[in-house]
């Protein structure tokens, strides 16, 4: 059996736990897996020993094997159990493999930073509405599980203060708030942020309301990068909950469907439909939109379009940027070659602080919804940018998959800079080991 360790209220561990659930939806997963708190005792005394790092999710295999980070968590999955995959053909599904990598990333790494801030704005003190309480409670019950229902929440309350300075998140930024910082949404820069998450709720509440998944009526590796945003913080947190259930119900009801858990009237892919022939008796069709398959030849669905143009106009300028600067700064002699970069996402990487913040060597500025900003480069960006050259390879290899990728990118602004990733790349290819990721020798 597999081990999963999540927590609940976290981002990545909800978009591994639903794949996880799809797999054994299917019988895809062997003997299945146990979905286990990582409590501190776990994280100190297991998770830290084991792999590195304490970072959540990790899976610990049956053979022993630890993998963590979400993406190769998928991949490891994946190549062990084919069976009902989730990355789309890159022989006879080109554009729909290339679509579902480009859509995790947009989920994993830029949906981050507004589902971030949602759950810290709507912490702070004096913020109206406030879920606060709701947020004190789910960390809480990874602090103190197990523990009376207040002593839980003042486990919650006292890790926000000593860890993240919420009293003073504004004029002191610390953990969390810091982070937001680094990653380009401060005070002036926050409204864009939601600015442009709003815009991708609206194009996804026009394509779920017609494909029940991203492409199609089964769910994809990209279905499962949105739902890392969606699921945590969007949906479970009470006071984007309240929004995304107000505003964009129709995406409400796929991120049940995605998750896979108390989806009855949302419906699974494995589930029937059932209505009364002549007779009375109970006839069965397919639960989801288009069969239940991902749409035939190849097609993108229309209503993704839009969805796509804001990973090319707002996201792939900042990663680009960002390979520069990385570059860069891996060429300077503040680099060794072969040592280590910054490893996380959500914050500056202990250790390099002077390089990620401020005017650092490792901040650029950037622009959304018309204004400016400078933020931190995330290295791990730049090894989810190689695994999509790994998958752009795979899906251009024959002379047909590159002309029908590259009709379909040309269609995007900058779409077919995408084809040209193997060049941007040449300066700021990393390694990772575990969770620790280095520049190449
Ligand atoms: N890129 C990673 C991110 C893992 C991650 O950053 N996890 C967060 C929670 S969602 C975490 O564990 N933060 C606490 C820590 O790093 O100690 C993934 O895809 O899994």
């Amino acid at each position: 059996m597999y081990r999963l360790f999540s927590w609940e209220h976290s981002y990545f561990s909800g978009k591994v736990r639903a794949y996880l659930r799809f797999k054994q939806r299917h019988g895809a997963l062997g003997d299945g897996y146990e979905d286990i708190l990582a409590s501190p005792d776990l994280i100190q005394g297991l998770l830290i020993p084991r792999s590195g790092s304490g970072a959540v999710p990790q899976i610990e295999a049956p053979d022993g094997t630890w993998v963590q980070d979400s993406s190769d968590i998928i991949d490891f999955v994946e190549a062990r159990h084919p069976e009902a995959p989730v990355v789309p053909d890159p022989v006879t599904r080109p554009r729909q493999c290339v679509a579902a990598y480009l859509l995790e990333l947009l989920g994993d790494e830029w949906m981050v930073v507004p589902g971030f801030w949602e759950r810290w704005y709507f912490s702070e003190d004096g913020r109206a509405p406030s879920h606060r309480g709701f947020n004190e409670q789910q960390w809480g019950a990874v602090l103190a599980p197990g523990a009376p229902g207040d002593a839980r929440r003042a486990a919650g309350a006292g890790f926000f203060e000593a860890a993240f300075g919420i009293s003073t998140s504004r004029s002191e930024p610390r953990g969390v708030y810091a982070g937001l910082v680094h990653l380009g949404c401060d005070g002036e820069m926050e409204d864009a942020w939601q600015a442009s998450q709003h815009r991708l709720l609206q194009h996804l509440e026009a394509h779920f309301s017609q494909h029940d998944f991203v492409l199609g009526g089964t769910p994809s590796l990209a279905d499962y990068g949105l739902l890392a945003s969606l699921y945590a913080h969007l949906y479970r947190d009470a006071v984007a909950g309240f929004a995304l259930r107000t505003h964009f119900p129709i995406v409400c009801e796929w991120v049940e469907r995605t998750n896979g858990e108390g989806a009855l009237n949302a419906r699974l892919e494995t589930q029937k439909l059932y209505s009364l022939d002549a007779d009375g008796e109970l006839v069965a069709r397919v639960a989801t939109s288009d069969d239940g398959a991902w749409l035939e030849d190849d097609a993108i669905p229309e209503t993704l379009a839009p969805v796509l143009e804001v990973f090319f106009e707002e996201m792939w300028p900042v990663l680009s940027d960002a390979c520069d600067v990385l570059s860069a700064f891996i060429a300077s002699d503040t680099h060794e070659a072969g040592g280590e970069l910054p490893g996380k996402t959500f914050t500056a990487t202990p250790g390099f602080e002077q390089h990620q913040t401020g005017q650092g060597a490792l901040t650029h500025s950037f622009e959304l919804g018309g204004k400016t900003g400078r933020r931190m480069v995330v290295p791990y960006q730049m090894w989810m940018l190689q695994r999509f050259e790994s998958a752009m390879g795979r899906a251009t290899a024959t002379a047909e998959g590159e002309k029908a990728v590259r009709s379909w990118l040309s269609g995007f602004a900058r779409g077919e800079e995408l084809l040209e990733l193997s060049s941007r790349l040449e300066g700021c290819r990393v390694r990772k080991e575990g969770a620790l990721l280095y520049s190449c020798d």
